[in-house]
């Protein structure tokens, strides 16, 4: 087994950040040494197969994105990026694990949807990745599959609030869901809109002529998040399950959550990098030669983008700070304006929701740091070490520590990151949702399980390099 050295850096971790040295033998890391340590011996440099300097960087946990929807079927096409593409580009922007969504359809068995995606994944994958599952139709088969589903190593389960007709839960569903979870220690995932309102705003938007992307932000009013962000916290304070909602935008579903953790409930919310930078006018609003009001469709995701004069990515920055949101995810669910999002051209309820992002992260949330949102700490904590934690990979993922796989990355904190296609873009997707950010820092070396996969803005990695990872029930519950 190979053995290395990453010399000379800062080590952060969620609790602070020291000059060590890491050694790595194999896939785990074997100690986090003080500099110059004769501990394991006077010249250990000298006795490893190689060494990484990382003199003036960053030593961090390998980022771990907690959602994504590699090749997601979703109104009439599917996500462009598969499970080689989608991983190739997250490693290149210093993710090591994703956890994406096995999806159950209607009419589907749930055994058949979550062996499909195995299918889609495995061999293929860059880094290592997880699953949760999508239940799109709670019935009494399903409910017996969610029995089952922690023995196969995925121990969380997302039910949708949002698109009826597609994965809609109504709330006897979600309430007998989450009676089984709380029975089997699943976490409940909600993606928390109140879908059949919202489809009749989008029938009333569309009959009075307006069918532009800038629509689909309007029908999808925070209203409509707080509603059911406060409706799924009442399921699950009643059912006694933890729930964690996901994508969350709105500063009011932010203060519904807050209330629930202050009052002692296990609830857990995760925004994602585009309800932080961007907005309803600057993106759904956008206009180009190309696509003229259309433009704006590269942004229809849903939870939508919020107005920026509600001042919406203040209160999630600050949520993240307070811990009222513990994590940021991406919703990584890519999907190109040709052929794709075109299918919306008219009818904005019928643009594919998604952004892509999966690359871009770790990136736009060290952003975070330069700009004084988050301190570097909390970087790592809310990309790497709660993920693992919320969702069963603590120990394993998240941490730089003896034992843990050796998932690391080398960040230079001088170094400098233009985003856009043709500058920092690997992910399959001809637009970029970030085109023209910059970002004062860069992903120099990425580590997985102790191969170095992307080094010098070379990618040495292969398909079939990542595992699947079994995960355990939640380790971040009170
Ligand atoms: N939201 C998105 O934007 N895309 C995929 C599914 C979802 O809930
Ligand atoms: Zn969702
Ligand atoms: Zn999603």
């Amino acid at each position: 087994m190979a053995t290395t050295l990453i010399r000379g850096g800062t080590v952060v971790t969620a609790t602070g950040r020291s000059l060590a040295d890491v050694l790595i033998d194999g896939e785990t890391i074997r100690a986090v040494l003080a500099p110059g340590s004769e501990l394991l011996g006077v010249d250990l440099a000298a006795s490893v197969d190689r060494v990484i300097d990382a003199t003036g960087k960053f030593v961090i946990p390998g980022g771990i994105d907690a959602h994504t929807h590699m090749e997601l079927p979703f109104g009439g096409t599917a996500a462009s990026d598969t499970f080689e593409t989608g991983t190739r580009a997250a490693a290149w922007g210093g993710t090591t694990t994703i956890v994406d969504f096995a999806v159950q359809t209607y009419g589907e068995r749930v055994e058949d949807g979550l062996a499909a995606w195995h299918e889609k994944a495995a061999g293929r994958c860059a880094i290592d990745y997880g699953f949760h599952q999508i239940v799109g139709d709670v019935d009494e088969a399903s409910l017996a599959a969610l029995r089952g589903l922690a023995d196969e190593g995925i121990s969380s389960y997302k039910l949708f609030m949002a698109y009826p007709g597609v994965f809609y839960s109504d709330d006897a569903q979600i309430l007998q869901a989450m009676q089984v979870a709380a029975d089997t220690g699943l976490m409940t995932m909600m993606h928390a809109e109140n879908g059949p309102a919202i489809d009749v705003l989008v029938r009333q938007l569309l009959d009075q002529g307006k069918r532009d992307p800038y629509f689909h932000g309007v029908a999808r009013a925070w209203q409509m998040e707080e509603e059911a962000t406060h409706r799924a916290i009442m399921l699950a304070n009643l059912t006694n399950a933890p729930l964690y909602v996901v994508h969350v935008s709105a500063k009011q579903a932010v203060a519904q959550l807050a209330a629930a953790r202050g009052a002692g409930q296990n609830v857990f919310g995760e925004t994602c990098p585009q309800y932080l930078y961007l907005s309803l006018e600057d993106q759904l609003g956008a206009s180009s030669d190309e696509w003229g009001a259309f433009e704006g469709a590269k942004w229809v995701c849903s939870t939508p983008l919020r107005s920026k004069h509600e001042h919406h990515s203040d209160e999630l920055w600050s949520a993240l700070r307070t811990n009222d949101l513990q994590m940021v995810s991406t919703d990584h669910c890519p999907f190109c304006m040709k052929d794709q999002k075109e299918l919306g051209r008219g009818d904005f309820s019928k643009i594919p929701n998604g952004i892509g992002g999966v690359e871009h992260r770790m990136d736009l949330l060290y952003q975070g740091v330069v700009d004084g949102q988050i301190s570097l700490e909390r970087w790592v904590e809310i990309t790497a070490t709660t993920p693992a934690r919320m969702f069963g990979l603590h120990g394993r993922k998240g941490v730089i520590q003896p034992g843990a796989d050796a998932d690391i990355v080398v960040y230079d904190p001088n170094g400098h990151t233009s985003i856009g296609v043709g500058k920092t873009h690997h992910m399959n997707i001809n637009h970029s949702a970030w085109e023209g950010f910059e970002i004062d820092g860069h992903v120099d070396t990425v580590l997985s399980r102790g191969r170095v996969i992307v080094d010098d803005a070379q990618y040495l990695g292969h398909p079939g390099d990542g595992s699947f990872v079994k995960r355990g029930l939640s380790q971040y519950l009170t």
